[in-house]
């Protein structure tokens, strides 16, 4: 009795945690919500791959099931049932069947991969700095332990060698862990790593794309509406591969073009005394690793080569205040009522490896800076004037747990 209940309570519980977490209605990593026309192509090969799939479950299990209920021994006489060997037509039947419903797979697979991976020229207009432009819609990638970085060179990317991302030179617009982009385009990414092969991955905008040191790895996503698609790294990375996160940011053409202007200001010089006080602390503990626009210039300047200390950068602090996650996207930066999460920032500033795994001694993240408190307020007050914050829908939306 209790032999053939432990296999059935097995079998049940499984199949309601697997119906169970099919229930999740809000799943932030959900491959079945496709959410632009990548993502799309590949949902509508899914589909008929998982339907080809079910048919053939149901056959063989349903034949499985069949002979053993057709011939099972039940012990009521002991003669042998009739003993043949091989069956000629059916082997060559069940050899040729899945053959071909692989070789059709296939074909629909591969024209999938062309197509969510092909290449096509196409610009918007966009205004830089007063002056209007066509840019090809591409974003430079660049992985690193523990957090993306989102790179824009309005100027277009020829002659820059991308596959050195531990020199590149000065972006127009550098961002961290927030990928903003226009919707209704086809957004090219050029996908790299600073140290370990990483994998970038928002699915409901595209499938996943391995980030590798010293290559470049073309990839494409779009979205049709405005909104939030959040990404993961899918490559395990070392110790905070988890903490790994990123989010598109699908804006409208005109608040993608006001976005654009306000990245493309330099920072704005404090005016507030702590936040001076603050900039003072931040020229010496932090401007050795961070780059802020206008003041200690670009990254590949003598003043900032400190960034060799980890991973060759750290994220760049120029708009801080307009992204709403931070630290591999797993903190907010804000409350939901838009006012600064200041607890959640000063710890970071206190303790850096305690909030986020990292071997900090090791040359991965962020130390932790011994500042005492009254330094912490003061380069809080400084990192506030580090940007604008963007509107409180968008901070409710990126929201992170
Ligand atoms: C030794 C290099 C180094 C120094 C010095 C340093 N940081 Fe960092 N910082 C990093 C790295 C690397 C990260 C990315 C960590 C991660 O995401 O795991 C980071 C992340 C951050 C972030 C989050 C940025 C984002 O968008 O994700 C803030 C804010 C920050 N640092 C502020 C500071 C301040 C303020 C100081 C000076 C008091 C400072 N850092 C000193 C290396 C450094
Ligand atoms: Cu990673």
């Amino acid at each position: 009795m209790w032999k053939i209940l432990r296999p059935a309570g097995l079998l049940g519980l499984f199949g309601s945690v697997v119906a169970l977490a099919g229930c999740a209605s809000d799943a932030e990593l959900d491959t079945l919500k496709p959410q632009g026309p990548y993502a799309r192509t590949i949902d509508s090969l899914s589909d008929p791959v998982f339907i080809v799939a079910g048919v053939v479950f149901l056959i063989i299990f349903g034949g499985t099931g069949y002979l053993w209920w057709r011939f099972h021994d039940d012990h009521s006489d002991e003669e042998y049932p009739e003993q043949i060997h091989g069956n000629f037509r059916l082997e060559i039947l069940w050899t040729i069947v899945p053959t071909l419903i692989l070789v059709v797979i296939g074909a629909f697979t591969i024209v999938t991969l062309v197509d969510i991976s092909s290449r096509e020229d196409n610009a918007m207009a966009l205004s830089v700095d007063g002056e209007s432009t066509m840019w090809e819609p591409e974003v430079v990638v660049v992985g690193q332990q523990w957090w993306w970085e989102y790179r824009y060179y309005f100027g277009g990317l020829e002659g820059i060698d991308l596959s050195d991302a531990r020199n590149l030179p000065p972006a127009d617009i550098v961002t961290a862990n927030q990928l903003v982009i226009p919707i209704g385009e086809e957004i090219e990414l050029k996908i790299t790593s600073r140290d370990v092969i990483h994998s970038h991955w928002i699915p409901a905008l595209n499938g996943k794309r391995d980030a590798v040191p010293g290559r470049v790895t073309y990839w494409k996503i779009a979205a049709d509406e405005e909104g939030v698609y959040f990404g993961q790294c899918t490559e395990f990375c070392g110790l905070s591969h988890s903490r790994m996160r990123m989010q598109a940011v699908a804006l409208s053409p005109s608040d993608f073009q006001a976005w654009v202007d306000q990245q493309l200001e330099p920072a704005a010089e404090p005016t507030d005394p702590a936040a001076v006080a603050g900039k003072a602390i931040f020229e010496t503990q932090c401007a050795r690793c961070h780059v802020v626009n206008g003041f200690n210039g670009p990254h590949d300047d003598e003043a900032s080569k400190g960034a060799d200390l980890v991973s060759n950068a750290a994220p760049n602090l120029t708009h801080l205040m307009s992204r709403t996650t931070y630290a591999g996207g797993i903190f907010n930066l804000y409350e939901p009522d838009g006012s600064l999460d200041r607890t959640q920032l000063e710890a970071w500033l206190r303790n850096a490896p305690a909030e986020k795994p990292a071997y900090a001694e090791g040359r991965r993240g962020m130390p932790a800076l011994g500042l005492g408190e009254t330094e912490i307020d003061n380069v809080v007050a400084y990192l506030q004037t580090l940007g604008t914050a963007p509107s409180i829908d968008v901070i409710v939306a990126t929201e992170v747990e």
